[in-house]
C-alpha cells in the first residue's frame, strides 16, 4: 500500500529506502531551510530542483536519520494510498547469493485512524504502515530491530515461527520473557535466524494489539542450492497476509466474549483483508454496530500470468480459517509454516483450511490457454466460529488479477474445485522414524464458563486460566510463580518430548509452539463423546497408529473439536517457551501456558537471559 502518490506500488515490500516514513520530514524542512539563504534569482533556478530533491530523499536516506523525539509522536501518515493493488512481491535475488549480515531495521510505532477497508479504525502502524514492513531475509541472518514506541499502550513483538536459540528474551510474549515497551520507551530485538528458512511473520504479543494491527510478513530466504526457485519452478514470490477484521477495537470484542451473555461464543468479524486491503459495503452495516464507512474501491491484483509464482501465504486473522482458491490455475502445496516440506505431487486450484498464524506455500501457474483472461483470488472464511452470525459480513469474497495484457479476456469459470485439505498434508519419508520419546506431555483445553470467574468465560489449560505475572517469567524464580501460570519442566538435558493435546470443545484451537517445529504424528476430529488420547493409560488412540514415518513438521497445528493432535520435538534449547491458543479471543481470555526448557527445578531466573528479561520492567 502506498504512503504517498510518489511511492510505487510496491512499496510494501519492506526494504530499508522504501519504508521511511515521518521521521525524515525533519530532515526535509531543514534542506528546505538551506535553500532559502541562496541569493534570489539562484533560489528561482533552484527551486524545482530542490523540490525533486526534498520528495526524493525521505526514500533514500535511512541510514542518515536522526533519533527520533520519543516526546513528540510522529505525524501519521494515511497510508490509504491510490492504489488498491495487493501485489506484494518479494525479492529473494537480493538475499539467496549473499553472505549472512546483521540486518538493522529501525521502527517508529504509532496508532492510527484508518480505514483499510473504507472503515475507519485506530490501526497500529510501524513507521507509517499497515501492515508493518515485510522483513526478507536469509538464514544465517541477524535482525537488529530497534523500537519506538509513540503508542499510548505497552507493546512488544514476536517472532513467529523463529526458534530464537539463545535469545528466548527476545521471544516477545510479555508476562514470559517480557515486559512490555511502555509508551516513550525504545527497545532492540536482536533476533537470530540460524539455519531456519521459509515463511515466517512477526506480531505483538501484548494485550490483543494483533487484532489491532500490530503485524507483518517475515520471509527467510533459503540461500542451499539447488536455489528453491530452481527446485519448485518458480519465477517469482509472492506474500500474501489474510486474516479476518474486526471494525470494533480488540478490546471491545474481547470484552463482548467474556461477557456472561456470550456464552462462549466468538464475535464474528465484520470483514476480511489481503495485504491490509479489503473492500466493505457500506450499506452493510448494522443498527448496533454503526461505522464510519466510505466505499472504495475493491482492491485487485495485476499479474503477469505468463510467470509462475511461488505463493507464501499467511493466515494473520484472529479468529477464522480460511480457504484460498483461484479457479484457472494449477496450484501445488509445497511448504507449510515455516519451511516444513509437504510431499505431494497433486495438483489443485484450492488451498484450506488455513488457521490463524497458520501458513502455506504454493507454486501457482495458469495454463497457456488462459494467460490472458481475467481471474480471481476467492477467500472464503470457514463458518466454524460463525454461531453468531454478522450480518454484515461477506465471508467468501473475490479478488480480480488482471493479466498484463492490454485486452483481458472473460474470466473462464468452468473449473471446479479441486480443494487440497491441509489436515492431510503428510513431510517427506524420515530415513529413519521419529524417536521415541523421553518424556510425555498431556493437556485437556476448553474454554470454560465458571461460577467461581463471575460466569464469564475462559480459556483454561489443564486447570489454569493464564493471566500475564508483572514480572516475566524468564525473570523470576518458580517458587514466585501464580497459580495461573502452568509450565512443566522438560528438564535439565534436551529431551524428545511428546505432547498430546486433548480439545474438549466442539470447535477447534490453532496452538502455536514458541521457540520449536513439531512433527505432527497425530489428529483426530472426535464424535463428541470422550474421544481423546490419554498416553498414560493403555488404552490405543482413536485416530489410529501414529505416524512416525512421514509427519509434517510445522510450529502451529489445528486441535480439531472433541478430539486431539500428538506431537513430537527435541527440547534442546533453553527457555520458557510459549504454548497456546492462536485465536485472539482464546489466548485473551486465558488459553495459555508454556514449557521450561532446560535450566533448574527453581526456574531461569538466575541466569543471563532471565536478567535480560526484567531490563524494561518497573521503569
Ligand atoms: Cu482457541
Amino acid at each position: 500500500m502506498s504512503l504517498t502518490d510518489e511511492s510505487p506500488s510496491n512499496s510494501l515490500l519492506g526494504h530499508e529506502s522504501e519504508l521511511e516514513p515521518p521521521r525524515w520530514k525533519e530532515e526535509s524542512r531543514k534542506h528546505r531551510t538551506r535553500s532559502c539563504s541562496l541569493v534570489f534569482i539562484a533560489t528561482l533556478l533552484l527551486i524545482p530542483v530542490t523540490i525533486l530533491f526534498v520528495l526524493y530523499l525521505p526514500w533514500t536516506s535511512a541510514s542518515k536519520a536522526p533519533a527520533p523525539d520519543l516526546t513528540t509522536t510522529p505525524e501519521t501518515v494515511s497510508v490509504v494510498g491510490p492504489t488498491r493493488d495487493l501485489r506484494l512481491l518479494l525479492r529473494p535475488e537480493d538475499h539467496v547469493s549473499r553472505d549472512p549480515t546483521i540486518q538493522y531495521f529501525s521502527w517508529n510505532i504509532t496508532k492510527g485512524k484508518i480505514a483499510p477497508n473504507g472503515v475507519q479504525k485506530d490501526v497500529f502502524l510501524i513507521n507509517g504502515q499497515f501492515p508493518g514492513p515485510t522483513i526478507e531475509a536469509r538464514s544465517g541472518d541477524v535482525l537488529e530491530i530497534e523500537v519506538f514506541n509513540f503508542a499510548e499502550e505497552g507493546i512488544s513483538l514476536h517472532w513467529h515461527g523463529l526458534h530464537m536459540r539463545g535469545a528466548n528474551h527476545m521471544d516477545g510474549p510479555v508476562g514470559i520473557t517480557q515486559c512490555a515497551i511502555q509508551h516513550g520507551q525504545t527497545f532492540t530485538y536482536r533476533v537470530p535466524i540460524d539455519e531456519q528458512a521459509g515463511t515466517f511473520w512477526y506480531h505483538a504479543h501484548s494485550e490483543l494489539q494483533r487484532a489491532d494491527g500490530l503485524y507483518g510478513g517475515l520471509v527467510v530466504h533459503n540461500h542451499t542450492t539447488p536455489l528453491e526457485n530452481v527446485s519448485y519452478q518458480y519465477d517469482k514470490e509472492l506474500l500474501f497476509l489474510v486474516g479476518d477484521w474486526y471494525h470494533w477495537p480488540s478490546d471491545k470484542v474481547l470484552a463482548n466474549f467474556m461477557d456472561r451473555t456470550s456464552m462462549g461464543t466468538e464475535p464474528c468479524p465484520d470483514s476480511l483483508l489481503v495485504n491490509g486491503l479489503g473492500y466493505f459495503e457500506c450499506g452493510m452495516a448494522t443498527h448496533g454496530s454503526p461505522v464510519d464507512c466510505s466505499e472504495v474501491e475493491k482492491p485487485w491484483i495485476l499479474l503477469d500470468k505468463v510467470l509462475r509464482y511461488r505463493v507464501r501465504l499467511v493466515n494473520v486473522g484472529s479468529l477464522t480459517g480460511f480457504s484460498f482458491t483461484i479457479p484457472d490455475v494449477e496450484m501445488k502445496v509445497i511448504q507449510v509454516d515455516g519451511g516444513g516440506q509437504v510431499e505431494s505431487s497433486e495438483l489443485v486450484n484450492s488451498v484450506g483450511v488455513l488457521y490463524p498464524a497458520e501458513r502455506v506455500d504454493l507454486v501457482v501457474s495458469w495454463p497457456e490457454t488462459v494467460v490472458d483472461t481475467d481471474t480471481k483470488i476467492i477467500v472464503e472464511l470457514d463458518k466454524e466460529y460463525f454461531l453468531r452470525p454478522n450480518f454484515a459480513l461477506t465471508p467468501t469474497q473475490s479478488f480480480l488479477v488482471s493479466p498484463a495484457s492490454l485486452t483481458p479476456q472473460p474470466p473462464n469459470n468452468t473449473t471446479g474445485t479441486h480443494r487440497f485439505n491441509l489436515r492431510e498434508a503428510k513431510g517427506p519419508p524420515l530415513f529413519t522414524p521419529l524417536p521415541d520419546p523421553d518424556k510425555l506431555f498431556m493437556i485437556y483445553t476448553t474454554i470454560e464458563i465458571l461460577n467461581r470467574l463471575g460466569s464469564r468465560p475462559h480459556g483454561f489449560i489443564n486447570h489454569t486460566t493464564w493471566e500475564p505475572q508483572a514480572v516475566p517469567l524468564l525473570a523470576s524464580p518458580r517458587e514466585t510463580w501464580n497459580e495461573h501460570q502452568l509450565i512443566p519442566w522438560t528438564g535439565p538435558e534436551p529431551v524428545w518430548v511428546e505432547l498430546t493435546i486433548n480439545n474438549i470443545d466442539n470447535s477447534g484451537h490453532p496452538f502455536h509452539l514458541h521457540g520449536f517445529d513439531f512433527h505432527l504424528i497425530s489428529s483426530y476430529e472426535g464424535k463428541g463423546g470422550w474421544d481423546y488420547y490419554n498416553p498414560f493409560e493403555s488404552k490405543p488412540p482413536r485416530g489410529g497408529a501414529f505416524n512416525t514415518m512421514n509427519p509434517v513438521r510445522k510450529d502451529t497445528v489445528y486441535v480439531p473439536p472433541w478430539g486431539y493432535v500428538v506431537i513430537r520435538f527435541l527440547a534442546d534449547h533453553e527457555g520458557i517457551w510459549a504454548l497456546h491458543c492462536h485465536v485472539m479471543w482464546h489466548a485473551g481470555s486465558g488459553m495459555v501456558m508454556g514449557f521450561q526448557v532446560l535450566g533448574d527445578e527453581g526456574g531461569l531466573g538466575g541466569g543471563e537471559m532471565g536478567r535480560q528479561a526484567a531490563m524494561l520492567c518497573g521503569g
